[in-house]
């Protein structure tokens, strides 16, 4: 198993949009298994193909308390929002140290394949709910830092920035 490195916005490729998985192989069950170690370590309750720089529609979740019931989605789709949505506090691990509430539909049907390559449907609503609309953003090359307005962005953009500037000044130091 490896860790993979996570973009970080403004990364480009961040708004890639990612392609559906034409086979479920071995292949795709490697880069869901190293995706899955990836979150954990993170540690997060999701991550999508595009944050590693994979631009095919896998998903891995897991909002359980104990961090023992990893959701895999290859191909999702939602199929039903709910009229009725809930203004969440959202995170990201492309986005670091930025939170901010997002409105989103609070519940969802999802369908899905499986590891092995097998189709799936769920009904999904708190944080799951939350957490499938903002993975499938990812895959459609959306951050969810782009439903604030356009205020908020310049900001957070400003911020990360100058994070940015100043982590690569520090590692600049160590590397001396
Ligand atoms: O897509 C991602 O970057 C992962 C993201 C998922 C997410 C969280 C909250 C609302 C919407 C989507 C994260 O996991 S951010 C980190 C986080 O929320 C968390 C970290 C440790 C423990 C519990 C939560
Ligand atoms: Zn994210």
């Amino acid at each position: 198993m490896a860790l993979l490195p996570i973009l970080q916005y403004p990364d480009e490729r961040l708004h890639t949009v990612a392609k559906p998985v034409a086979q479920v192989d071995d292949r795709i069950r490697r880069l869901v298994k190293d995706m899955a170690e990836t979150m954990y370590e993170a540690p997060g309750v999701g991550l999508a193909a595009t944050q590693v720089d994979v631009h095919e529609r896998v998903i891995v979740i897991d909002v359980s308390e104990q961090g023992d019931d990893l959701l895999v989605l290859i191909n999702p789709e939602i199929t039903w929002y709910s009229e009725e949505t809930k203004v969440y506090e959202e995170g990201c691990l492309s986005v670091s140290g930025i939170y901010d509430k997002v409105e989103r539909a609070s519940e969802v049907k999802v369908t899905a394949l499986n590891e092995k390559g097998e189709r799936f449907e769920f009904d999904a609503d708190g944080l799951l709910a939350v957490c499938v609309q903002h993975e499938i953003d990812h895959l459609d090359g959306k951050v969810f830092v782009e439903h604030l307005s356009m205020l908020k962005q310049t900001r957070i953009l400003t911020r990360l920035r100058k994070q940015q500037r100043e982590t690569k000044k520090v590692d600049a130091k160590v590397t001396v």
